[in-house]
C-alpha cells in the first residue's frame, strides 16, 4: 500500500543544490527565513562535479558576506592578470591594475562543498537523491511541490519556489510556455575540458588562439591544471587519447615547444558552447536562478558568477518581503537579473568570437580577429573596457 504523503510546509522551496540553490538557502537562513532544498543527485556527486573555477571579486565578496569563504580565502588563488596569445603574439591583460579588482581561482565543487557544510552544520533542510520533483500548483499565494523523499511521496506547500535546478531542471517547465520567451544561440564548436595532476605552465591563465584553434590553460592549485581545447561539436569526451590531447594543447599553447607540463588526466568533460536565456525569470511565486534561466559559453567564465548574483538578488528581495511585506524588490527581480544576464551573454559571446574561429573560417574572419586583438592590446580604453567586463564590474 502506498504510504500517505509526507506533508511539509516551508516559506521557500529551493529546487536544486548547485551554487545558486545552496547560496540562496544560506542567505535565507542568515535572514531567519526557513527553506527546504531538494537535490536530485547524491551529495557525493554534486561535491565532485568539476565545472567552473573562476570567481569574480563580487562573487568572493558575496561568499564572504554569507560566511562561507574561510577556505576560499586560505586556498583560493588570487589573480591580477592573464595572457592572451594570438598566433604566437603574447599580451598580458593587467585587469587588476585597470579596474582595482581581482579574480580568484577556486573550483566550483569547492564552493559547493563549503555551502553544503554550512547548511548541514546549521541543520538546514537539504535533501539529496530526491526523485520526481514537480511544481504542482503555482498560485498567487504560493505553490505545492511534490516529490519522492527517501522513498516516500512528499507534498511541500510553500510561499515561494526558487528554481535553481539548472538548464535541464523541471522548474522552468512549470511556467506556461506562452508566458516565456527563450533565446538560444549555438556555437559551431565545443570545449574538451581536462583536469590534470600537472603543475600549470604559467601562474596566470593563458588564452591562446590561432590557426589550429583555441586552448586555455587554467588551474585549480599549483599542482592541478584545468585545461580546455576547442574541438568540433560532434566530438565526445573520449574521442582523443590523453597523448593526443596533451600534444594538441602544447601545439596551441606553446607552438609545440614541449613546455606544457603534462600529468595524469583526472577528469574529462565535453562542454558544448551555447547561449540560452529565458524571459522573464519569474512567474508568480516561482523565481528562476542561474542556469535554470540562462546559459553562457564558458569562454568568459560567467556562468557561476551570474548564478551567485541571482541568489544574492533574490535573497535580498525575499528578506525585504518577509521583514516589511513590501514586494517592489521581488517584482523587480527578473528585470534586474536579466539586465546582468544579457550583459554576461554579450561579453561571453564577444570573448568567444575573439578566441575561436568556426569551421570554414575565412581570411576575412582571421583579419577581423587580428584587428580585435590589435585594438584590445593597443588601446588602454579598450583594455579597460574588456577588463571591467572580465572581472564583472560592468554588471553591477
Ligand atoms: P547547476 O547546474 O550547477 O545546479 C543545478 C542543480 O540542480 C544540480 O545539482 C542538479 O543536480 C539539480 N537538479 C537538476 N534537476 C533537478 C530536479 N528535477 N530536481 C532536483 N534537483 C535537480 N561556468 C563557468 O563560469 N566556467 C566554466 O568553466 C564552466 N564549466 C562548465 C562545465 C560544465 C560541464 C557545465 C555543465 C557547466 C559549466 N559552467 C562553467 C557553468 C556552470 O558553472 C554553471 O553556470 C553553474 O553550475 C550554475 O549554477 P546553478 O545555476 O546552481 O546550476
Ligand atoms: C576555468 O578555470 O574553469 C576557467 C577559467 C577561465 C575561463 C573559463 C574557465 O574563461
Amino acid at each position: 500500500m502506498t504510504p500517505a504523503p509526507l506533508r511539509i510546509h516551508t516559506p521557500v522551496c529551493v529546487i536544486g543544490a548547485g551554487p545558486a540553490g545552496l547560496l540562496l538557502a544560506r542567505l535565507l537562513e542568515l535572514n531567519g527565513i526557513d527553506c527546504v532544498v531538494l537535490e536530485r543527485r547524491g551529495r557525493d556527486h554534486v561535491e565532485r562535479r568539476v565545472r567552473a573555477g573562476l570567481l569574480e571579486q563580487g562573487t568572493v565578496e558575496a561568499l564572504r558576506r554569507a560566511g562561507v569563504a574561510g577556505r576560499l580565502d586560505r586556498e583560493g588563488l588570487v589573480h591580477e592578470g592573464f595572457e592572451l596569445r594570438l598566433e604566437g603574439d603574447t599580451y598580458r591583460l593587467p585587469f587588476t591594475k585597470l579596474t582595482g579588482e581581482s579574480v580568484w581561482m577556486y573550483g566550483q565543487q569547492e564552493v559547493v562543498k563549503d555551502l553544503i557544510a554550512a547548511r548541514t552544520t546549521a541543520g538546514g533542510a537539504l535533501h539529496f537523491d530526491v526523485d520526481d520533483v514537480r511544481v504542482d500548483r503555482l498560485a498567487g499565494d504560493g505553490a505545492t511541490v511534490t516529490c519522492t523523499l527517501d522513498g516516500r511521496p512528499a507534498e511541500i506547500t510553500c510561499e515561494f519556489v526558487a528554481g535553481c535546478d539548472g538548464f535541464h531542471g523541471v522548474s522552468r517547465t512549470a511556467v506556461p510556455a506562452a508566458s516565456l520567451t527563450t533565446s538560444t544561440h549555438t556555437y559551431p564548436y565545443a570545449w574538451l575540458g581536462i583536469l590534470a595532476a600537472a603543475p600549470p605552465m604559467s601562474p596566470e591563465l593563458v588564452y591562446a588562439t590561432g590557426e589550429r584553434g583555441f586552448a586555455l590553460q587554467s588551474m585549480r592549485s599549483s599542482t592541478v591544471s584545468r585545461l580546455y581545447l576547442q574541438v568540433p561539436p560532434g566530438e565526445s569526451a573520449d574521442t582523443r587519447s590523453d597523448e593526443e590531447i596533451w600534444a594538441e594543447l602544447d601545439l596551441r599553447l606553446t607552438g609545440g615547444s614541449g613546455a606544457l607540463p603534462t600529468g595524469p588526466v583526472l577528469e574529462r568533460t565535453l562542454v558544448p558552447l551555447r547561449s540560452f536565456i529565458c524571459e522573464p525569470m519569474q512567474h508568480g511565486r516561482l523565481f528562476l536562478l542561474g542556469d535554470a534561466a540562462h546559459i553562457v559559453p564558458p569562454s568568459a567564465a560567467k556562468g557561476l558568477n551570474l548564478a551567485v548574483a541571482d541568489a544574492e538578488l533574490l535573497a535580498g528581495a525575499l528578506a525585504v518581503w518577509y521583514a516589511t511585506g513590501r514586494r517592489a524588490a521581488l517584482d523587480a527581480y527578473s528585470a534586474t537579473a536579466l539586465r546582468r544576464a544579457w550583459l554576461g551573454q554579450e561579453f561571453s559571446r564577444w570573448m568567444t568570437e575573439l578566441l575561436h574561429t568556426g569551421p570554414g573560417g575565412t581570411p576575412f574572419d582571421r583579419g577581423l580577429r587580428r584587428a580585435r586583438f590589435d585594438h584590445l592590446t593597443g588601446s588602454t580604453a579598450a583594455a579597460t573596457d574588456f577588463a571591467e567586463q572580465y572581472v564583472g564590474q560592468s554588471r553591477r
